[in-house]
């Protein structure tokens, strides 16, 4: 296949996979990537709609991101914040003043009608992104955090207990009810992707969402398009984000060969390949045992070149 010719579909949430998209964006020619973005951490704040997985992308492929911070935006301000603690209200999830803007707009668009994709691919044109950003569903799906200590949304797991609570299983509202989006189910009937990327992403709150949509992981396991996963887990740990730590308390062991055994389980016959980082190679024959295919190169994305090396990696794998 020539390089490029064919449209890339990412599957990602977080900041895993925000860096993995910035990659591919930057080596992919302009509109031939399209991110599936999970929506299961969307919650209603303030009277707003915050879509925070959404909102990593667009600041993220826009170049307006607070890389360090990992999530909100790069010289943000907090009079707002600042304003409403004096009034006592709620502040322990933290809306820069520019950030309120993005809630405040989608917001009004959805009450007056517009569909959650509709009105991300016009923030994500106004932001002069040429990716194209795809909400995993315009229904409402919303994950709660079972814990020992009872059920939580996951905005409230997250950041307002800082994943402190002992997690014994997931769950996601609406989801039996969601339609997957419109668009991207038809373009993977229409055999449009070359290649599909499961980002390093948290697979239990930000790929399980997406792939447990109705139709969803048996439209990408019967689309010809080769199924490439990276994994989020690097000799033990998680980049960032609680994802060892849930593994831990599931019971699970924390390594990138149980992430490979959760996708296989879960999704038979989905992933054709597993990306793993250099310094996991020892685990490259027991992954080959589940029946896929397994690639090792360094997968740790500080740098603009590390993201750039890693996509042009997946996308070979993927043979684009
Ligand atoms: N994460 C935090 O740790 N603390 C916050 O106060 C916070 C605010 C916030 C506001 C808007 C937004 O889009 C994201 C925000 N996040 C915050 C990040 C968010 O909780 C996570 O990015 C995801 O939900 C996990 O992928």
């Amino acid at each position: 296949m020539v390089p490029g010719t064919q449209p890339v579909l990412a599957l990602s949430g977080g900041v895993g996979g925000a860096k993995l998209a910035l990659g591919l964006a930057d080596v992919l020619p302009p509109g031939q990537l399209h991110v599936l973005a999970n929506t299961a951490d969307d919650f209603r704040h303030l009277g707003l709609d915050i879509c925070p997985d959404i909102d990593t992308l667009l600041y993220t492929l826009s170049g307006r991101a607070n890389e360090a911070q990992g999530w909100g935006l790069e010289g943000e301000t907090w009079q707002a914040m600042a304003a409403l603690e004096e009034l006592g209200g709620d502040t322990w999830f933290r809306l820069g003043d520019r950030d309120l803007a993005t809630h405040l707009w989608r917001t009004q668009q959805l009450k007056s009608g517009m569909r959650l994709s509709a009105l991300t691919a016009v923030l994500a044109a106004r932001l002069g992104i040429a990716s194209h950003i795809h909400p995993m569903t315009d229904d409402p799906v919303r994950t709660m955090v079972h814990t020992t200590g009872g059920d939580l949304p996951f905005q409230h797991y997250f950041v307002r207990d800082r994943c402190e609570p002992v997690v014994t299983g997931f769950s996601f509202d609406g989801i039996s009810a969601a339609h997957p989006n419109r668009e991207v189910m038809q373009l993977l009937q229409r055999k449009t992707f070359g290649a599909v990327l499961v980002c390093p992403s948290n697979p239990f709150v930000s790929v399980d969402p997406i792939l447990q949509l109705s139709g969803m992981w048996l439209a990408l396991r019967e689309s010809p398009a080769p199924v490439v996963v990276v994994s989020p887990i690097v000799a033990g740990l998680a980049l960032k984000g609680p994802a060892a730590k849930m593994m831990a308390e599931l019971g699970m062991g924390v390594s990138a060969l149980d992430v490979a055994r959760h996708y296989c389980q879960r999704y038979p016959g989905l992933m054709d390949c597993f990306v793993i980082d250099e310094s996991d190679a020892t685990l490259a024959p027991e992954i080959r045992g589940l029946g896929v295919e397994v690639a090792v190169t360094a997968t740790v994305m500080k740098s603009r070149e590390q993201k750039r090396a890693l996509a042009r990696f997946t996308l070979q794998l993927g043979g684009n």
